[in-house]
């Protein structure tokens, strides 16, 4: 049997299917992928400018390229990987969607109680009072600032060296834990704790199903892995309407 008959089976036998996906999930709407060739913006390494200090240092930058990311997002739409994964929550029992992405392009998509563990790019928050506004689809100004004390907004994402909220990591880990199946889905799997979800899983002893263009440091804890374009893999996933 191939592995993706392998992987088509264990999806369509499960009970409660877990699923991680990564930028690689997004990679067929235009999105950049945070590392490998789409990684760099003005020559910057994405991840060196996700960082407090990188806009404590210079908020005018960091809001740049968290603009330039907004405008991609605004004018990319959901691809065949999303769709797949938003019909197969319809497909099987039980199916919780956990993500490390900030562009939303899984609600666009139609899936519901989306687990962002890293926030997303429309929201912002005041560096001030705390408070949160939605921005979706806005234009932001260079400096966007709080609509109620009019103290300095950041994006509400979670920067490298910050804590993922709790109410959602804890939701994440609980849902991996009670999984039979777990998707890991174009995460190059090097950022934690997100991708200890893989550990956890192996741990709770569930099959494991990695899709991605290549292996990743976790492929040795993987059971079934299928290499080649979410967009074309996730939709051969999805169990027909009478299976
Ligand atoms: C924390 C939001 C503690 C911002 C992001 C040393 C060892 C281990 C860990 C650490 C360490 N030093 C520091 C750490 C911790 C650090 C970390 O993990 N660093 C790594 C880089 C070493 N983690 C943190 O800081 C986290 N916080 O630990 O806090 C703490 C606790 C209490 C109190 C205070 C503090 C916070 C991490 C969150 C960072 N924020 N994003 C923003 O987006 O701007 S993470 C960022 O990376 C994105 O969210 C992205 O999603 C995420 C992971 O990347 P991927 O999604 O995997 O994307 P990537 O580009 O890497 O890979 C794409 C993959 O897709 C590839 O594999 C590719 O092959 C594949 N692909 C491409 N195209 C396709 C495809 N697959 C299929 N089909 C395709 N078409």
């Amino acid at each position: 049997m191939s592995e993706l008959a392998r992987a088509a089976r264990a999806v369509a036998g499960g009970r409660h299917i877990a699923v991680l996906t990564g930028a690689g999930v997004s990679a067929e709407s235009g999105i950049p992928t945070f590392r490998g060739a789409g990684g760099l913006w003005r020559g910057f390494d994405s991840a060196s400018l996700a960082t407090p200090e990188a806009f404590a240092a210079n908020p005018k930058l960091v809001w740049e390229f968290y603009n330039w990311r907004r405008e991609i997002v605004a004018r990319a739409d959901p691809n065949p990987a999303h769709v797949a994964l938003t019909k197969l929550a319809g497909r099987v029992p039980r199916l919780s969607l956990i993500t490390q992405n900030v562009d939303r392009l899984h609600h666009r998509a139609g899936s519901r109680g989306v687990l962002e563990l890293h926030g997303n790019l429309w929201e912002i928050r005041c560096t001030r009072c705390g408070e949160t506004s939605d921005r979706t689809g806005d234009i932001l100004p260079p400096l966007p600032s709080c609509g109620a004390c009019g103290g300095l907004a950041r994006p509400a994402v979670v920067w490298f060296g910050e804590a993922l909220p709790d109410d959602v990591w804890s939701a994440a880990q609980e849902s991996v834990r009670d999984a039979d199946v777990l998707l890991v889905v174009g995460t190059s799997a090097v950022v934690y704790p997100a991708a200890a979800l893989v550990t956890l899983g192996k741990r709770a002893g569930q099959t494991i199903i990695e899709v991605n263009l290549e292996p990743t440091p976790v492929s040795d804890a993987i059971d079934i892995g299928l290499y080649g374009k979410a967009g074309e893999l996730l939709p051969q996933l999805v169990p027909s309407e009478q299976e």
